[in-house]
């Protein structure tokens, strides 16, 4: 059997356009296909960070177990987006989906395509709030904090609201 590595990966998912809950249900499922999605936190109303001239988000973070490389899994979120619809007019713009990889196990990556961990995740409580929520003791591997600390040391700000009645994904 070829060797391979099987990595826990935590990806933030986005969507301000449309449908914005079965797009973040539709991408989950679709996701699938790269490993074992092990957890999805609840999903949160939030409110537009850097380009903020646009519809409020919703937001979730997703635990997922994969074979993949950074890149493949990258490449495979890029195709879902694409698939979904998804149309690049203005960066940080408006969109039907964004999957970003927030962590790779404890890989530390900056290339021209690639960035890991998420540069900006230590900055945004949509990003925070919810990957605390299914990993408060995951460590950002540069910053060597965990989640939880990254959460509690944001300045104030950023609206973000737990949905309660948000769709339960099984991960069983
Ligand atoms: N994504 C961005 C920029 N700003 N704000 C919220 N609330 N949620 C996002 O997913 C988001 C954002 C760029 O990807
Ligand atoms: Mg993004
Ligand atoms: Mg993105």
């Amino acid at each position: 059997m070829p060797y391979s590595v099987r990595n826990l990966a935590y990806l933030s998912l986005g969507s301000n356009i449309g449908d914005r809950e079965s797009h973040l249900v539709n991408a989950i499922a679709r996701l699938q296909a790269c490993g074992t999605i092990v957890r999805v936190s609840s999903f949160y109303e939030t409110e537009p960070v850097e380009v903020t001239e646009q519809a409020w988000f919703l937001n979730c973070a997703v635990a997922m177990e994969t074979e993949q490389t950074p890149s493949q899994l990258m490449a495979a979120a890029l195709k879902i987006e694409r698939e979904m619809g998804r149309h690049r007019a203005q960066k940080k713009g408006p969109r039907t989906i964004d999957i970003d990889i927030l962590l790779f196990g404890k890989t530390v990556l900056n290339s021209p395509e690639l960035t890991i961990p998420h540069p900006a995740m230590h900055q945004r409580r949509f990003v925070l709030e919810s990957l605390a929520e299914i990993a408060p003791e995951a460590r950002h591997p540069a910053l060597q904090k965990t989640i939880r600390d990254l959460r509690d040391a944001l300045p104030p700000g950023q609206g973000v609201r737990r949905i309660n009645n948000a769709p339960r994904i099984r991960t069983d």
